[in-house]
């Protein structure tokens, strides 16, 4: 237990509070370099990069330090009151150093003290490399997410798996993706803290079997049968100047010794050892998969792994020695970040029913105000199922949960709709078909006080379509959480230029009250700020062309149009479409149709990992990875179109990136991209949207107005339609010249070295599949495109624009989403 002092101090030394040394630049360089010295084992003299910066980053950490002992024991002597326990299988966090220097104020001190030891601080910040524990939007919502409860102060605590190895670093060979190993720890890790003797015990398997207890009630008993302990890894989340600093805790499995001792004992020490590998895998790789669950088991073990021991930390370690489980409802609210952490619903009605003695129904009516649920997706396959026979192997006890979860919420449905089956079968849990499996989004619907989604559109369609069913017997349970950004990351951090302007034009408060951002709309209509905005433009794109020469050997050509299209690859997200536009002004280059000199010349910029196991996505980076050398070689091409893939996008190359761009691609089938939240990150950062009425974008374009917004393509209702009457992509191929000569052209093999073969998966699918509409939305998206060049001629009127996409998307703050759940969905405090 945490709670009450452990220990009594006889020196007055010892029972001082905790002073984090001074905020002077000699106290900094003293306490760098004691840990230099006394953590590292160096003089300064022999000492590496590398260990200058873990010395550095310890510094820093013992500033924030003091603030997380004082921010834990105000929680813990303040009067009781309920906190967020965040759950997240992912968190995308980016790299901690210039977060933490920024939140402490330390910024200008640690560079003076680094340059007194002669050293030069940005070689120490490439040191770091992020921790990518999460594989997109949804994982860096959880980071953006922790980063705004921690900056409003919110009473709240955030769970996870620290994996080994994050999301895989990208390579690409012969134009296709080499996935390798993301080792992120190796050098490592300054910033978390690990409490051996806090761990937890977690169990798998075994059986469970009726016993009779000694009030003569019958019970059930699961003897697992084989477990493993949770260790706890703290991470410091501070708030932005306001002296909180809140807790990330990430688990780690460690083998148990008991997993062992009888291998062991049978002097099997090899198979004793291969045993403990066994164990330790389960936090040992975060799964690449983006928005298509594999349905493997170490999955579910990961996901029960740090749920379990979440909810046990947090009753056990969180909670005083004398807590009585039924007060839970006032203590907590589990924020379930989408499926993945929903095990956690049966996982607390065992813990009460097996060992707290609760009755049924006294645990399923605490259990139900313990939980909501954020859904972050609208493609029916992304939604999470677990076969029945996999969940009685691995979880046999809350298998039988579910069950009776199941059996009592049918039994409601029943009676609410008398003789209307197929309703109950859509909605039951447990599904009979392809294979009898468990539905955790309806588990989670079922348990949770509230379901949101994650964009104001999404949330409709989630109503009406995904979760309709649900909808109408609880029309109150649902409602929407539009997405948010941290600003301290994604302007503070990434754009100091723009940052600087807007603070010399209206103040520095800004970073923490995003909505003051409107004060700038004036400014729009002022030449002389119009030009200070251009000049921070070109300044970040200066600033990404020198970051790709030195991390990739890029090149990119100066005075274009910076065209950027960074998300996963995925087919719903069409970067094939963005690939049809390209390969389109290629073609007019190429073919004589245009004067080169007449064109705006643009750069277009890709990121994108696909999944190692998603054959049409790393077909797509082929592709893309071949037109880009075929075009950047073309001398036809005369300058006016490069195309640039640097390999391996990550939150720290987005940071050098989005400043720099003028043009967001966010080119989603509607009706499709739950939310989006690089279309915040480069409408905040001066980049105008190109963009289908898709997730966020609707309320991006609502608030930026449609004169400074390119909509293009289909709506939701327009897309339903055209595929409940028959979509047929080869005739937009047999009417559309244009569209016909891109596309044959790509099969041609001009991009491929004459290979046929090597696109033909590519426009096969295309031609005769197009699965999300690509060839439907061509023409619209493409005459879209010649407005933005025609636009970005006029340069002044663009600034214009730019003005004002940032001047009015302070709606987008993450501060503003945290504060919307928590006056609508957990009902915690804030405050400082
Ligand atoms: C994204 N989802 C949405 N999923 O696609 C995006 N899925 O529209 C939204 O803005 C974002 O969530 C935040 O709400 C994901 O990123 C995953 O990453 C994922 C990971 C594992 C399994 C399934």
């Amino acid at each position: 237990h945490e709670t009450g002092p452990r220990h009594t101090p006889t020196s007055t030394l010892a029972n001082g509070p905790v002073i984090s040394p001074p905020h002077t630049v000699d106290a900094f360089v003293k306490a760098f370099l004691h840990e230099l010295n006394f953590g590292q084992g160096v003089p300064l003299s022999r000492s590496s990069v590398n260990d200058q910066y873990l010395a550095l980053a310890r510094t820093v950490r013992s500033y924030l330090m003091a603030r997380w002992l004082e921010t834990a024991r105000r929680r813990r002597t303040d009067k009781p009151a309920k906190m967020v326990g965040y759950l997240s299988a992912e968190y995308l966090l980016g790299r901690q150093l210039d977060n933490a220097l920024l939140a402490t104020e330390l910024t200008d001190i640690a560079t003076e003290a680094m340059v007194a030891c002669g050293i030069e601080i940005d070689d120490l910040r490439q040191q770091e490399v992020e921790p990518g524990l999460g594989n997109g939007g949804l994982g860096r919502l959880a980071a953006c997410f922790i980063d705004s409860m921690a900056t409003l102060g919110a009473s709240s605590i955030a769970y996870g798996i620290r994996y080994e190895y994050g999301i895989f670093q990208q390579t690409f060979v012969d134009n296709r993706q080499v996935e390798k190993p993301d080792a992120w720890l190796s050098m490592g890790g300054p910033w978390g803290v690990v409490h051996p003797e806090m761990e937890v015990p977690v169990n798998f398997g075994g059986h469970v079997e009726t016993y009779v207890g000694e009030d003569g009630r019958e019970r059930r008993r699961w003897t697992p049968a084989w477990g493993v302990m949770a260790l706890r890894y703290n991470y410091m989340v501070p708030g932005y100047q306001n002296g909180v600093v809140n807790t990330l805790r990430l688990w780690r499995a460690r083998a148990t010794e008991s997993f062992d001792l009888h291998i062991f004992n049978a002097g099997d020490y090899a198979e004793a050892v291969r045993a403990q590998t066994f164990a330790e895998n389960i936090s040992k790789v975060l799964y690449p998969e983006d928005s298509t669950p594999q349905g493997k088991e170490l999955r579910l073990q990961q996901q029960y792994f740090f749920v379990a021991a979440s909810i046990k930390d947090f009753i056990q370690h969180t909670m005083p020695k004398d807590f009585d489980v039924r007060d839970l409802p006032e203590r907590i609210i589990f924020q379930l970040n989408d499926t993945h952490p929903v095990i956690g619903i049966p996982e607390l009605m065992r813990i009460l029913l097996d060992e707290h003695d609760l009755e049924w129904e006294e645990a399923w009516a605490i259990t139900k105000q313990c939980f909501a649920y954020t859904c972050h997706t609208l493609l029916p396959e992304a939604l999470e199922v677990w076969p029945v026979s996999l969940m009685e192997r691995l979880l046999p006890r809350h298998m039988e949960i579910i069950y009776r979860i199941n059996e009592d919420f049918v039994a409601e449905l029943r009676e609410t709709y008398p003789g209307d089956e197929l309703r109950v079968r859509r909605m039951s849990i447990i599904a009979d078909h392809p294979e009898r499996s468990v539905r955790m989004a309806h588990l989670a619907t079922v348990a949770s006080v509230k379901v949101n989604g994650v964009a104001a559109l999404h949330s409709e369609l989630l109503k009406e379509k995904v979760l309709n069913d649900f909808s109408e017997l609880w029309p109150e349970r649902f409602t929407n959480v539009t997405n948010g950004v941290t600003p301290r990351r994604f302007i503070k951090l990434s754009n100091p230029e723009q940052s600087k302007l807007i603070s010399d034009t209206i103040g520095k408060g800004w970073v923490a009250n995003l909505d003051r951002l409107e004060e700038l709309v004036g400014y729009a209509d002022d030449a002389d700020f119009r030009e200070k905005f251009r000049a921070v433009k070109a300044h970040n794109k200066t600033r990404i062309r020198n970051v790709l020469v030195s991390r990739d050997g890029i090149a990119l050509p100066e005075g274009h149009l910076l065209d950027v299209m960074v998300k996963r690859l995925h087919e719903y997200k069409r970067q094939s479409l963005k690939l049809l536009h390209i390969v389109t002004l290629y073609d007019r280059l190429i073919s004589g149709e245009v004067e080169p000199s007449t064109v705006t010349p643009r750069t277009v910029v890709f990121g994108a990992k696909a999944a190692p196991g998603y054959a049409m996505a790393k077909e797509t980076i082929f592709l893309i990875n071949s037109v880009a050398q075929t075009v950047n070689n073309d001398p036809r091409v005369d300058g006016r179109l490069f195309v640039a893939f640097p390999p391996n996008y990550n939150v720290t190359l987005a940071e050098k990136l989005i400043p720099a761009a003028d043009l967001s691609e966010q080119i989603s089938l509607a009706g499709k991209e739950a939310s989006g939240t690089g279309n915040m990150k480069f409408a905040l950062n001066g980049a105008l949207t190109i963009g289908t009425d898709d997730g966020a974008n609707v309320e991006i374009r609502q608030l930026v107005g449609d004169e400074n917004f390119f909509l293009f393509g289909m709506t939701e209702p327009e897309v339903a339609e055209l595929q409940a009457k028959g979509y047929r992509p080869g005739e937009y191929y047999e009417r559309d010249p244009q569209l016909r000569r891109a596309i044959d052209l790509i099969a041609s093999g001009h991009f491929t070295k004459g290979s046929r073969d090597a696109v033909s998966s590519f426009v096969g699918d295309l031609l005769y599949n197009d699965r999300f509409l690509a060839l439907a939305d061509y023409a619209a998206y493409i005459e879209a495109q010649d407005k933005v060049e025609a636009a970005y001629g006029d340069q002044d009127n663009w600034s214009r624009m730019a003005i004002l996409n940032v001047a009015r998307t302070g709606f987008f703050s993450s501060d503003r989403s945290i504060r919307d759940y928590i006056d609508r969905i957990w009902h915690v405090k804030t405050g400082v």
